[in-house]
């Protein structure tokens, strides 16, 4: 059972959480910062479809940040070094999901740099998990949540708070959709029964589909 101190200091972290990522919102406001969170389940396509994002911005002669943040972020980070924007790779250890406070130190590191002001959007790849990013805005225009279908197709259902807390879910790996027995139109419907704000994209990075709508989320 939940103790009372418990529950306060829960609800402390996140109202402090909320005030730094307001102060986050303003300062990439200031600078004209399109901002993204990236959310999803290890092994989902958050990298690959971040990818696909970075190469549409640079067409677009979009200045591109992308914090790959993750318990061990060298990984990813050397993904992203191949394409021409700024890596930052944020250790989270063993927290299991960035929050708005390790965010504003590396906005205020970004600015010292004189890195931030040249800035057009900044991408952030949250950890892989389905359950604690969602208590944790970072200050981002945008909160995007990713699931692949290898999942199971009970997913979304299973973690609604996610699904509540999204602008968007992308439904990812269509292509294995049969091969793993998954309804992408039931976790479609899933989501919108969740949160009928929500936008839900089905993309497939291996078979090409889905892949333009999403480039289109980021400007
Ligand atoms: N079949 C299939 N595999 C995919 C797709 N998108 C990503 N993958 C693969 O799934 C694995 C995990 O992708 P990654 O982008 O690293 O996921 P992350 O852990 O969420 O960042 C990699 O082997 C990708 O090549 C897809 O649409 N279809
Ligand atoms: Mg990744």
């Amino acid at each position: 059972m939940h103790k009372t101190s418990q529950i306060d200091i829960e609800k402390d972290i996140i109202r402090e959480n909320l005030t730094i990522a307001t102060e986050n919102r303003e300062l990439l406001k200031k600078y004209g910062i399109k901002s993204y969170n990236i959310m999803g389940a290890i092994g989902s396509g958050k990298t690959s479809l971040i990818e696909i994002a970075i190469e549409s911005l640079l067409k677009k002669d979009r200045k591109v940040g992308v914090i790959a943040g993750d318990v061990v972020a060298e990984y990813d980070s050397n993904r992203f070094r191949k394409y021409d924007c700024v890596v930052i790779p944020l250790n989270t250890g063993k927290e299991c999901h960035l929050d708005a406070h390790l965010i504003s130190h590396e906005l205020e590191d970004l600015k010292e740099k004189g890195i931030l002001q040249n800035l057009d959007c900044l991408i952030m790849e949250n950890v892989g998990n389905l359950i604690c990013p969602s208590d944790f805005t970072l200050g981002e225009d945008k909160r995007i949540v990713i699931v692949s279908v290898s999942e199971g197709d009970d997913i979304v259902l299973k973690h609604p708070l996610i699904f509540r807390f999204s602008d968007v879910c992308v439904i990812n790996k269509i292509d294995i959709a049969e091969a793993v027995d998954a309804s992408p139109k039931k976790m479609e419907q899933d989501c919108i029964s969740l949160n009928p704000k929500i936008r839900v994209l089905k993309t497939s990075v291996k078979k090409n589909i889905g892949l333009t709508e999403w480039a289109d989320l980021f400007d």
